[in-house]
Formats: structure tokens, C-alpha cells, sequence
């Protein structure tokens, strides 16, 4: 049973015509982006914007249509994976590397449905190392200042070198363990300067279905 595809098959249910959908990034998101084609080619019309180069050209492939942000001022609803999430659908996201965009069209929709398999669901945050977008300016620094917060911070490295986000930023993945406060971590590293962004979502899903490997659907 492949529970990712059955968590985001049933998310891309609560697409219908004329909504303006953001796409998501990853593995789970991939099998959304799927479904929607298919229903696109079906008759259904929607248009889209998408969270990472990997994810728009999936769309285009599959014959989804894609617009500019500077011709929609906002989305009906965006479908995203996520590395963690807890019952009050706090999320920990950046996995895949694409947290600012993801985080920029999920704040720009009046809803984002969390589609995951159990595995990701946890009671408290923080096992999954916290993605933290960082300039690449002085990144010397602004580690230091993330590793004050109580983690250890890896530098994310790519084949030889270090890895590059699609906005040509470097990633910190934070270690907590555990995160007592996801809003009072948030709020830390707000005000950490050569921050980009950091992958806590708070107060920004609506919804999570999740996949389970005995076939049923949780929904958060
Ligand atoms: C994106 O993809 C990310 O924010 C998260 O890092 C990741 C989840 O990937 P997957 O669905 O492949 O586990 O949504």
C-alpha cells in the first residue's frame, strides 16, 4: 500500500473547478501533483502555482496550467508534504530544501491541506532536524546563533559542495531532540538576522490527511 499516494489522492478531493491550487514539494506532494493531472486531463480547470522548480515541471508535463504570481493575488488552496506534525498541526517542513517557497504559497492560500503517511505524525516536534533557510553572507554567524538556541547545526551539503536552495541560499538543519514551544523557537529565530526563514509552520494548515499502511485515512 503505498499511504502517501493514498493521503494525497484524497486531498486532491477537495479540489474543484476554477481554484486557483498551490503544489507542493516532495514525495508525497509528487503523488498529488499526479492525481491533479489527471483529473485536469479529465476536464477539470484549475490553474496553479508551484513550490520548486522539481514540482512546476511536473506540473507542466502533466498539462496542469501554470501562472505567474503577478497574475493571481492569492490561492484557494495549496497541498503540501511535511517532515512533522503535531495534533495541533504544527509542522516542521524543509526537507526537501524548498521551505520559503513553500511557506510563501501556503500563506498566500485560504487553506493548505497537509498530506503525510503516519510515520510523520509525533506528539511533539523536533526528532526531524529543523530546516533554517540562511544567506549564504556571514553563515559563519548566523550558525553560531542558531546553535545558542539549544541545537546542533549541520550545514546541508550537496555531492561535493554545500547545498544550494532554489533562491540561492544555504540550509542549517537544527537539531532540538525536542521542541517544547514551536511558537517561541519561531519567534527566536525571527529575530536572528541572516534567517531567510525557518520551516516551523504555525497557525497555517488547516487540515492534515494521513496515510496509514492499514489503508484508513486519518484526518487532523
Ligand atoms: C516538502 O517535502 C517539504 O516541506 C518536506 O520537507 C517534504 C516532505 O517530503 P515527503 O513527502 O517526500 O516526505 O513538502
Amino acid at each position: 500500500m503505498n499511504v502517501k499516494q493514498l493521503a494525497a489522492e484524497k486531498a486532491v478531493e477537495y479540489v474543484v473547478d476554477g481554484m486557483k491550487v498551490g503544489l507542493g514539494t516532495g514525495s508525497t506532494a509528487y503523488w498529488a501533483i499526479r492525481k491533479l493531472g489527471e483529473r485536469v486531463q479529465e476536464g477539470l480547470k484549475i490553474t496553479a502555482v508551484a513550490t520548486s522548480v522539481a514540482s512546476e515541471e511536473q506540473a507542466r508535463e502533466l498539462g496542469i496550467p501554470l501562472v505567474g504570481f503577478g497574475d493571481i493575488d492569492g490561492l484557494d488552496l495549496t497541498i503540501d508534504g511535511a517532515d512533522e506534525l503535531n495534533h495541533d498541526l504544527e509542522l516542521i517542513k524543509g526537507g526537501g530544501g524548498a521551505l520559503l517557497r513553500e511557506k510563501i504559497v501556503a500563506r498566500g492560500s485560504k487553506r493548505m491541506i497537509v498530506v503525510a503517511d503516519e510515520s510523520k505524525a509525533v506528539g511533539t516536534l523536533g526528532q526531524f532536524p529543523l530546516p533554517v533557510e540562511i544567506v549564504p553572507f556571514a553563515w559563519e554567524w548566523t550558525v553560531a546563533d542558531l546553535a545558542k538556541l539549544g541545537c546542533t547545526v549541520e550545514l546541508r551539503r550537496s555531492g561535493d559542495g554545500l547545498y544550494k536552495t532554489d533562491n540561492g541560499n544555504y540550509i542549517a538543519d537544527c537539531r532540538f531532540g525536542t521542541i517544547a514551544s514551536a511558537s517561541e523557537l519561531a519567534a527566536s529565530l525571527q529575530n536572528i538576522t541572516g534567517v531567510v526563514e525557518h520551516g516551523l509552520f504555525i497557525g497555517i494548515a488547516a487540515l492534515a490527511i494521513i496515510g496509514k499502511q492499514d489503508g484508513s485515512i486519518e484526518i487532523i
